[in-house]
């Protein structure tokens, strides 16, 4: 049977220009302060903390000509954490990565598929976050890291990173969403990707849900990373987020589906994002982020 290497590291990027609305830049320290790190060491980790990599956030919103907002900002930090991320995999460790805002999953995922090419992803997420520049409603990159990691849409996302390790559209699947774009749902549907909405959560079961997005996965690789966005949850338990969208996740819902991907064993790299503590009631997000990230990591698992 697998098991979760012993080594954590975490890795905060607090990039918020991928979005349109500021804060998020906080969430990394917000989750510290919320105790993460001692969280992983009950469970009997050894934990590092790497810190934040270099980010260079501006202030207000701009929206670009190219419908990509903040490109140069989203995409420098993006470099940087790629570089980190590969390093600490190289190092053993399994990266643990607090945003920021979701076009970061940029960074952490081509790091990850770097070292395992055949990564298979759970999106855990509101949103379907696979606009590109021409489907995006808004220019806002964190609707777009996940067309960008299958190679579709503007070249200077496509192209972060190592390029010949592209998601395999088989490898991704989709938990809790129930706001996608009219072209999101065409894209999906058009590459056959793996979608299990609220509609699904709600009729029959997280449970259910988690056990076939897992045989799934577990079908086609080994090696599973997590990319959990905080909107996933209802807005009553996770306020602290910048898109919400009501009809989410109940916290308890959340913890069983990652309490089972911990089960599995082939947790190789995840991220925990979109927590905005200018948004949020006495820390109450980033909290929960720090409860949820204790379940995936096998936290009460005997
Ligand atoms: B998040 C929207 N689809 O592209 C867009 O929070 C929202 O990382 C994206 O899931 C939400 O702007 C991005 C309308
Ligand atoms: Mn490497
Ligand atoms: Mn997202
Ligand atoms: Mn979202």
């Amino acid at each position: 049977n697998p098991k979760i290497k012993d080594q954590i590291a975490l890795i905060g990027c607090p990039l918020d220009m991928g979005a349109s609305l500021r804060g998020g830049r906080l969430g990394p320290e917000a989750v510290r302060l919320a105790g993460l790190e001692d969280r992983l060491k009950k469970i009997g980790y050894h934990v590092t903390d790497h810190g934040d990599v270099e980010v260079h956030n501006g202030y207000g919103h701009q929206r670009a000509q190219d419908n990509l907002n903040h490109l140069a900002m989203v995409k420098e930090a993006n470099e940087h954490l790629y570089e980190k991320v590969d390093q600490v995999l190289d190092e053993g460790a399994l990266p643990l990565v607090l945003g920021g805002d979701h076009s970061i999953a940029m960074g952490t995922i081509k790091a990850s598929l770097n070292h395992y090419p055949d990564l298979g992803v759970l999106w855990f997420d509101a949103h379907g976050d696979i606009n590109t520049d021409q489907t995006s409603p808004s220019g806002n990159i964190h609707g777009m890291p996940v067309a960008a990691l299958m190679g579709y849409g503007a070249s200077q996302l496509v192209d972060l990173g190592q390029r010949d390790h592209l998601l395999k559209k088989e490898n991704l699947v989709y938990i809790g969403s129930r706001d996608l774009d009219q072209g999101e749902r065409k894209i999906i549907r058009d590459l056959g990707i793996k979608v299990f909405t609220m509609h699904e959560v709600d009729a029959l079961g997280a449970q259910e849900v988690i056990r076939e997005a897992l045989d799934y996965l577990t079908a086609r690789t080994d090696h599973i990373h997590v990319s959990f966005d905080m909107d996933v949850l209802d807005p009553q338990v996770a306020p602290g987020t910048g898109t919400k969208v009501p009809g989410g996740m109940a916290y308890r819902e959340g913890r069983l589906c990652l309490e089972c991907v911990a089960q599995t064993g082939r947790l190789v790299s995840c991220e925990f994002v979109e927590i905005n503590p200018i948004l949020d009631h006495e820390n109450k997000t980033a909290q929960t982020a720090v409860s949820l990230a204790g379940s995936l990591l096998g936290e009460w698992l005997i």
